[in-house]
């Protein structure tokens, strides 16, 4: 497995909705495979391949909330939401494109949905909790939103001239340790 870097917000491939995945091959497995150790590495509860520059349908999650208990991971590839509560949970969600960054977002309690699975197996679960609030962030990178698209427009400016901020200074860190000389 390869940790891979995650992109962060503003970045134009964070916004585009990404490509259904045509077959599960063993690139895809791989893509997984990276997807999980980048996730447990950041820490986080689910990753989707956006996140990572791939611009494919798959995203993980492990909400396993004990760490004590055994890790827990899903990969969903080319997840379908086949239904949602009308009922509505408010969560202080954030995200690792934008770090350290966190507000409510307000989502459907439960969800239902249908992917395949990494043996190409067409799998239909229910999901409520975090769980549910985990999958509909995740499904919303695979369409191109993010958590503060929920907001209203001035907290989401605010939040994105802190990422540029921050982009710019880790530029320049990256800049100071490997000069081109
Ligand atoms: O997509 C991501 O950036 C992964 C998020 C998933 C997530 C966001 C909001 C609510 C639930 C899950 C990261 O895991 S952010 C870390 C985190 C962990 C627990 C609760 C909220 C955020
Ligand atoms: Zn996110």
């Amino acid at each position: 497995m390869t940790l891979r870097q995650i992109l962060i917000h503003p970045d134009p491939r964070l916004k585009k909705t990404c490509d259904p995945v045509a077959e599960v091959t063993s690139d895809i497995r791989k893509l997984a495979d990276d997807m999980l150790a980048t996730m447990y590495d950041a820490p986080g509860i689910g990753l989707a391949a956006p996140q990572i520059g791939v611009m494919s349908r798959v995203f993980v999650m492990d909400c396993v909330k004990d760490e004590n208990a055994a890790a827990d991971p899903m990969v969903f590839i080319n997840p379908q939401i086949t239904w949602s509560s009308e009922d509505t949970s408010v969560y202080e969600e954030g995200c690792l494109s934008i770090p350290e960054q966190y507000a409510e977002v307000t989502r459907p309690s439960e969800v239902r949905l249908r992917w395949l699975d990494l043996d190409g197996q067409t799998r239909e679960e229910q999901f409520d909790g975090l769980w549910a609030t985990c999958a509909q962030h995740e499904f919303d990178h695979l369409n191109g939103k993010l958590f503060i698209d929920y907001l209203g427009p001035m907290k989401r400016k605010l939040i994105t001239s802190k990422m540029q901020k921050l982009k710019r200074e880790r530029a320049r860190t990256a800049a100071t340790k490997d000069p081109i000389l």
